[in-house]
């Protein structure tokens, strides 16, 4: 707790078994035979033939959409081998602490290339209902190198008081994102900050903060992959809204998938 405290971020090498790990990567493989996709209502975000992201139905995306970076959003809401590992017992016990309350699975993204994002703070696309009350973890589906663009962050950069948009909230707003990123920029120069990467092995987890500044580092070979699966969670109780599902004594948001502009 001390070290998540002063950092806002927490790494635990080795975390999950082979097994659990294989057998997303084993749903991810299948995902793509033919006649999964087609049946699928898997939303993907690709960067094929766009420079920004895209997002279009799995089932209409290109056939090589999966041989370059892309996002698959909320397989957990699919799979159940997905819902046991993002909420293994001894991972919701981890977060219960982080958090101070049970966590809520608010969204599941899995790459298999590295998502080159520029940093950001996770606050400016899903902002706990409550307070900072977000956390998300980062799993290794398999040993990432360097030049395939881990993950970066600034340790230390949770601390940065969070930058207030015009509509006094800290969720993006998209015409103001430039003076967000300058902010931030000169908020963790001032402070000294530096960039570390996270070059995790197959099974690694990563947990980071609301607030940590962070992002997909480029990526020198195109040709490696980084698996991965990346989850954020809210607190249960800050949610008593939303159509709630229990796993391993933390809860999944059984949301509607992420609508696709016609
Ligand atoms: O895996 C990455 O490169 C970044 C992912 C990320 O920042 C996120 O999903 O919030
Ligand atoms: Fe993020």
């Amino acid at each position: 707790m001390a070290f998540w405290k002063t950092n806002g971020f927490l790494v635990l090498p080795g975390f999950f078994s082979d097994d659990g790990i294989n057998r997303v990567n084993q749903y991810m493989d299948e995902l793509w035979e033919q006649e999964n996709r087609e049946r699928s209502n898997i939303v993907i975000d690709i960067f094929v033939g766009t420079d920004r992201e895209k997002r279009v139905n799995l089932k209409n995306s290109p056939q090589d959409a999966r041989f370059f970076p892309f996002k698959l959003n909320d397989l957990y809401l699919e799979s159940d081998i997905v819902r046991n590992v993002v909420l293994a017992p001894q991972l919701v016990a981890i977060l219960r602490q982080l958090l101070g309350a049970a966590p809520l699975v608010c969204n599941t993204l899995n790459f298999i290339y590295g998502s080159q994002q520029q940093f950001h703070t996770d606050s400016l696309y899903m902002p706990a209902p409550v307070d900072l009350n977000l956390a998300a973890t980062w799993i290794a589906l398999e040993d990432c190198d360097d030049d395939a663009g881990p993950l970066q962050y600034y340790p230390g950069s949770h601390l940065i008081p969070p930058f207030r948009f015009s509509h006094g909230g800290i969720n993006a707003k998209a015409d103001e994102m430039e003076k967000y990123a300058e902010y931030m920029q000169r908020a963790v120069e001032s402070r000294g900050l530096r960039a570390e990467r996270f070059c995790a092995r197959k099974g690694d987890m990563f947990i980071w903060h609301s607030q940590l500044f962070h992002g997909g580092s480029p990526i020198q070979n195109l040709q490696k992959s980084r698996k991965s699966l990346v989850t954020h969670y809210w607190r249960s109780i800050d949610c008593p809204k939303l159509s709630q599902e229990p796993v391993g004594q933390g809860f999944y948001w059984k949301r509607s998938r992420q609508p696709v502009p016609q």
